[in-house]
């Protein structure tokens, strides 16, 4: 393999080991960051990128994953930070290169106001299967659907993978799906007649949305395909409305990809033309220790450009 970081077609992100040495030397060295709001400050924003700048073969990393997240054809990408993770352990050293790199994608927030930056999603036995902490499949959704500013990107950070080797995620092209549908369905999609979920204790994402139209009719950087499958179970549609989400969520299942996290795997997803979920973890979590079980740690990212809310 050269020594040059490469994107594979599939959208993996490998670093060469010698930009993966100097990010290990630059993790240990950074400081804490600081928040502004809902935000990572503009202060650590320009501290972390003069770090990052001292490491030249960054610039190529950060070019693969701009083109890989913005292009025509792209949407999502995983960095991996295997090596960097296995050195630094995943702790606060990690966590802030993993800030800085992200940081120069978009904007580092956390809508949540309850969670720091990083929101864990941990294994939780209790939870509703299909929920974020959850042990069942967590069907095919955008974060913040029921808001009018969702996060232009979600990221999610692979502490610990399922030990009994299942929770693959899994991702769809939105836009894709979208452009399989039957007529009717896609004019049914377009009516603001759908609608999931709270809304509460978040910064920065808008107002709440409710009902919503899942398509829009925006530009893939503007707007979002409006959906989630768990609403399909919960919102009480009328049935036309419901059968043409089906189908939506049907065309995402046949064109999805599926991949397992491992540690210090780092999935950033354009929340504007993908939508992601996680495939079932393996049956017999309660053998498995609580602090053994599967970790994730989630941010998500502000588009520089992104137009600001409207004033109401
Ligand atoms: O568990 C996963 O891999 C995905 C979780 C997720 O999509 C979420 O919590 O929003
Ligand atoms: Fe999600």
């Amino acid at each position: 393999m050269p020594e040059n970081a490469h994107a594979e077609l599939d959208g993996f992100i490998d670093l060469p080991s010698e930009l993966e040495g100097r990010l290990i030397k630059i993790g240990s060295a950074l400081p804490a960051w600081n928040v502004k709001g809902a935000f990572l400050a503009d202060s650590t924003i320009e501290q972390y990128r003069a770090v990052l700048d001292s490491a030249p073969l960054f610039g190529e990393i950060r070019g693969l994953l701009l083109s890989a997240l913005s292009g025509k054809a792209g949407g999502y990408v995983v960095l991996r930070l295997r090596n960097i993770a296995q050195a630094l352990g995943i702790g606060d050293e990690f966590l802030r290169l993993a800030t800085a790199i992200l940081a120069e994608v978009a904007t580092p927030f956390q809508p949540f106001q309850q969670w720091p930056l990083w929101k864990e999603i941990g294994t939780d036995l209790r939870a509703h299967p299909g929920m974020s902490t959850g042990t069942g499949y967590n069907a095919f959704h955008m974060d913040l659907v029921n808001a009018t500013r969702p996060p232009d990107f979600t990221t999610l950070l692979c502490v610990r993978p399922d030990p009994l080797g299942a929770g693959a995620s899994i991702l769809s092209d939105a836009r894709e799906a979208v452009s399989r549908l039957t007529p009717s369905s896609h004019a049914l999609l377009a009516d603001v007649a759908y609608s999931y979920g709270g809304f509460f204790d978040l910064s920065d994402v808008g107002e709440e949305y409710k009902p919503f139209p899942v398509l829009d009719g925006e530009s893939e950087i503007s707007g979002f395909v409006r959906f989630t499958a768990k609403m399909l179970v919960e919102s009480g549609l009328d049935e036309a409305h419901a059968h043409a989400a089906r189908e939506l969520a049907d065309q995402m299942v046949a064109g999805q990809v599926a991949f397992t996290l491992q540690r210090g795997d780092l999935l950033i997803v354009n929340q504007h033309r993908w939508v992601h979920g996680r495939e079932a973890l393996a049956g017999g979590q309660r053998d498995v220790q609580p602090e053994r079980r599967r970790l994730l740690l989630q941010l998500f990212l502000r588009s520089r450009d992104s137009a600001e809310p409207v004033a109401q």
